[in-house]
């Protein structure tokens, strides 16, 4: 094993990172030209992979400072993100763990197919790693990709993550002349549990607009689609816009890549005409990133660690817990900026791809904000409602009636089915009429005059790992009640749901169905994803899905690993708040 001694990168990390602390955060608002790295703080702002079969990892507390704030974050080795795992497809890896924290803490290996007892789920998998104490993961590693580790609580948004890349045993499917991870992630200075507690006083506080969309729904069922329009108009007018795009926004984040701030602009090189992958992994507690490289088309190659049919765009949307790994073929000698706006456009994360270091690029403006459509809020219904030509108010300078052309009308007419259980405080919407496609690339992304990836550009290469059909059906709803920020199943929050039951060599289907007007990452532990297409037929394999509001959407599970799992939303606010269940197989 190649231990990486990191007291001095460390030491000048620390420093180069509170040096740029101020500047950090006023970039990050686009306020302030950003400074380029010098060629000794070009190696201090990168990660720090560790090889080998068995690894040494201590968790503990170390000072750092990204806003102008000293904090004290929860790092792995000490630094944030955690060391890059170099795993390779075949090997049994052993992961030493332990733990320094006054309190319990454990790792989750996200995607990563293992016994569940690895799985590393307190309460679930095992008991969690007392203070002081070391915990030995090891398992056979069986898959190969960019993947990532976090941890399964509240610590996560204090730094406990880190990226894992494992080499697949027949070699790469594409020749590169290399290859750099980028690590998108979002700091804040708050105690997660204070800022879980705003959340729960006020679901709006990181917002800065009314959470509206619910009570627009009211008012259409109460008054009529025209008078709530007219309604609508006159917010808009007041400047209160719908967007109910994320709850915790860039006024207490500052967005990192690989660990730096904007202003420390982390720089990977490379050399003109040079193919390089680039392996994107969204390890925030809470944010998307709109991705884009400007000067340099994205030829992506695997989506969640699984290799899918090149396809080649301008920007993808990547959502937590996702990861997408991309080719780029820079041919001139120059830099180029590596951008992922926060989807709510509150802030960014940006970095630089450069042949030497000390250079940068121009860094974008961010696009403007934007209000959510009538599909966000109704489905298939809005759509309709769209193509009738009512006067959509402020939106139409928006997205919304050039993403409806962009968008498949051909949604099937399945009908919906609501759990008795959604019928209570915990749900403030329920869609009808949910949309089936899976072409749209999201809010804000619509006709913005760039390629954008979506879910309907991916085809893993190789089908699904299940040749039979489905055998059975589960439905379950995305719900919640943002006003009194509660989030679940079906409107049952965790405590209150029993486990949901898979059999173990069953090949099921399970249907989303988003009656939220959030986007929501729902990762299943330990078994696939494998995304349907609106017509029912294999799609994409995935380790998180993420479901749009008022979508619904299909995926199968081979149901093949038995145990306890961990079934949630990967915003982690949400999975505290109860949009979360367990998943038993046997
Ligand atoms: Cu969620």
């Amino acid at each position: 094993m190649n231990t990486f001694n990191n007291r001095q990168p460390q030491l000048s990390r620390r420093r180069f990172v509170q040096g740029l602390a101020i500047g950090g955060a006023a970039a990050s608002l686009g306020l302030l030209r950003a400074r380029s790295a010098t060629a000794a703080e070009l190696s201090a702002n990168q990660l720090r992979p560790l090889t080998g079969t068995t690894f040494d990892l201590t968790i503990g507390q170390s000072p750092v400072n990204f806003t102008g704030r000293a904090r004290s974050a929860t790092t792995i080795n000490g630094g944030i993100p955690g060391p890059l795992l170099r795993w390779k497809q075949g090997e049994t890896v052993t992961l030493k763990v332990r733990n320094t924290l006054p309190v319990p803490t454990s790792i989750h290996w996200h995607g990563i197919l293992l016994p569940t007892d690895m799985d590393g789920v307190p309460g679930l998998s095992f008991p969690g790693i007392s203070p002081g104490e070391t915990f030995v993961y090891r398992f056979p590693v069986k898959q190969s990709g960019t993947y990532w580790y976090h941890h399964s609580g509240l610590q996560e948004q204090t730094g406990l993550y880190g990226p894992l890349v494992i080499e697949p045993a027949a070699g790469e499917r594409h020749n590169v002349d290399r290859e750099h991870v980028i690590m998108l992630n979002d700091w804040t200075d708050e105690d997660p549990m204070d800022l879980f507690g705003t959340l729960k006083k006020q679901s709006d506080f990181y917002n800065f607009a009314e959470p509206t969309a619910p009570e627009f729904l009211h008012d259409i069922r109460t008054q009529g689609l025209d008078k709530a329009l007219s309604k609508r108009r006159m917010w808009n007018q007041m400047r209160m816009s719908p967007a109910d795009l994320a709850d915790v926004s860039g006024y207490t984040y500052t967005f990192l890549m690989n660990g730096n701030a904007p202003a420390a602009n982390w720089t990977g090189l490379f050399e003109r005409g040079e193919r390089v992958r680039l392996r994107f992994i969204n390890g925030s507690s809470m944010s998307f990133f709109d991705v884009r490289i400007p000067g340099l088309k994205l030829t992506v190659v695997a989506a969640d660690g699984q290799d899918v049919e090149p396809v080649t765009v301008d920007e993808f949307r990547i959502a937590v817990a996702e990861t997408f790994d991309v080719i780029v073929e820079p041919k001139d000698d120059r830099a180029y900026t590596v951008f992922a706006a926060s989807m709510d456009r509150t802030g960014y994360a940006r970095g630089t791809l450069a042949p030497r270091a000390g250079m940068q690029a121009e860094v974008p403006e961010m696009d403007p904000r934007v209000r959510l459509a009538m599909v966000d809020m109704m489905g298939a219904m809005g759509m309709n409602a769209g193509h009738e030509g009512h006067d959509m108010s402020g939106m139409q300078h928006g997205d919304n009636k050039a993403g409806m052309q962009g968008m498949s009308m051909n949604h099937s007419a399945a009908p919906v089915h609501h759990a008795r259980t959604e019928y209570g405080p915990g749900v403030d919407m329920r869609v009808d009429m949910p949309r089936d496609t899976i072409d749209d690339p999201g809010i804000g992304l619509r006709d913005n005059g760039r390629r954008v990836l979506t879910y309907a550009d991916l085809h893993t290469i190789g089908g699904p790992l299940d040749a039979r059909e489905p055998g059975r059906e589960i439905e379950l709803h995305l719900t919640g009640n943002m006003n009194r920020y509660m989030w679940s199943f079906d409107g049952q929050k965790f405590a209150q749901a029993q486990p949901l039951h898979f059999r173990y060599g069953e090949h099921l289907r399970v249907t989303l169905v988003n009656d939220t007007m959030m986007t929501h990452p729902i990762h299943l532990h330990g078994m696939w994803s494998e995304l349907e297409s609106p017509d029912g037929s294999f799609q994409v394999r995935k380790h998180t899905i993420s479901v749009q509001p008022a979508q619904r959407v299909s995926y199968r599970v081979k149901v093949d690993a038995k145990g306890r799992w961990a079934y949630h939303c990967h915003l982690l606010y949400h999975m505290e708040a109860g949009m979360f269940r367990e998943v038993v197989v046997s």
